[in-house]
């Protein structure tokens, strides 16, 4: 009895302290293996006399029950500390905090832009791209501005070759989808425009413009006031109103300059947003199109000033400078604002 207790006691104190997996399994055999301790005090029990016999052997299967459980538990807490160990001494130390993704937003030009695209294409409007390089008759020419107009002077256009041009106006886009197809024409154009200009807190020889074009058999000016309604709803919101006054483009007649007009604390306030007119017959004609037959009219916008307008910003530089302090602010619309 007293010898079992020993053994049971000693072999639990030395369960306790095992410092590795190796020590644990040979430990393991030297308790519960073939030739270890309690093997020996089983086989030691035929030795004694018959009546003792089944009292001991029971004694020293539950002793090695609970060495084996005992055994288990440590196997599974080694195992463990040496995970943990491995982990944070190894060369990566995966308890650091991870690193913050950044997720993208977009460019307030560009929400600008979707704004349009979103008023739209409710209407049927489909989106339509073109070359930023582009050929004089495209550019102008077919637009009915003529040789010796003002738009045309090296001050105002830049030339990459006696008739090709960075294209001043999305027009070329109405342009080269008129000669492609027949009306009905719903279309928008947006993109990248070049003025010769000097740059300053309003001009920037690189800007953004949206234009749209809709020609059919009877498309009026009163559905070009509709449109320009909902337009200015959309991007300054519902109290918005629109005022046409008289204008002058080469590519329309009549032509208007389109105001938008918002409440302010001081009344309401009007900002000169769009340009807009019927399509010129000289125009529909340069396409091919019979202005007996077919008639329309197109609108555009800088995006650069509807955004400065919207935003309060005054120096459209800040839209080209990557400044992400700058950029950062504009992640509304349910987008995502930007990481740290
Ligand atoms: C504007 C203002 C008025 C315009 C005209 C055309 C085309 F190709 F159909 F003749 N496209 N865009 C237009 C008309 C553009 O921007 C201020």
């Amino acid at each position: 009895m007293e010898d079992l207790q020993h053994l049971e006691a000693s072999a639990l104190e030395k369960i306790k302290s095992l410092g590795s997996q190796q020590d644990l399994t040979q430990l393991r055999s030297e308790l519960l293996g073939k030739k270890g301790l309690l093997g020996q005090a089983l086989r030691s029990v035929s030795a004694l006399p018959e009546a003792e016999r089944p009292g001991r052997g029971k004694e020293i299967n539950i002793i090695k029950q609970k060495l084996a459980a005992a055994l288990d538990d440590a196997a599974k807490s080694l195992a463990q500390a040496e995970r943990e160990a491995k982990l944070v001494g190894g060369r990566y130390d995966v308890t650091l905090p991870g690193r913050r993704t950044v997720a993208g937003y977009p460019h307030p030009l560009r929400l600008v832009e979707e704004e349009v695209f979103r008023c739209l294409k409710s209407l049927g409007f489909t989106v339509a791209n073109g070359p930023l390089v582009e050929h004089d008759w495209y550019n102008f020419e077919a637009l009915n501005i003529p040789q010796d107009h003002p738009a045309r002077d090296m001050q105002d256009t830049f030339f990459l070759a006696p008739s090709v041009v960075l294209r001043t106006h999305t027009s070329n886009v109405q342009i080269r989808t008129m000669l492609a197809q027949d009306p009905p024409i719903r279309i928008v154009a947006p993109g990248m425009v070049f003025r010769n200009d000097a740059v300053d807190a309003t001009h920037s020889p690189v800007f953004h413009q949206v234009e749209g074009l809709w020609i059919d058999e009877k498309a009026t000016f009163g559905d070009l006031k509709g449109i320009l309604q909902r337009f200015a709803v959309q991007l300054f919101g519902p109290e918005a109103q629109v005022r046409l006054r008289p204008s002058y483009f080469p590519f329309t007649e009549p032509s208007a300059e389109v105001d938008v007009g918002y409440k302010t604390s001081k009344g309401l306030e009007w900002l000169e947003v769009l340009g807009a007119g019927m399509v010129h017959p000289e125009v529909l004609k340069s396409v091919g199109y019979d202005p007996n037959k077919v008639q329309g009219f197109a609108f555009g916008a800088g995006i650069e000033r509807i955004a400065m307008l919207r935003y309060g910003i005054k120096d459209i530089r800040l839209f080209y400078e990557n400044d992400l302090r700058f950029l950062g602010q504009f992640g509304g619309n349910g987008r995502h604002a930007p990481g740290r």
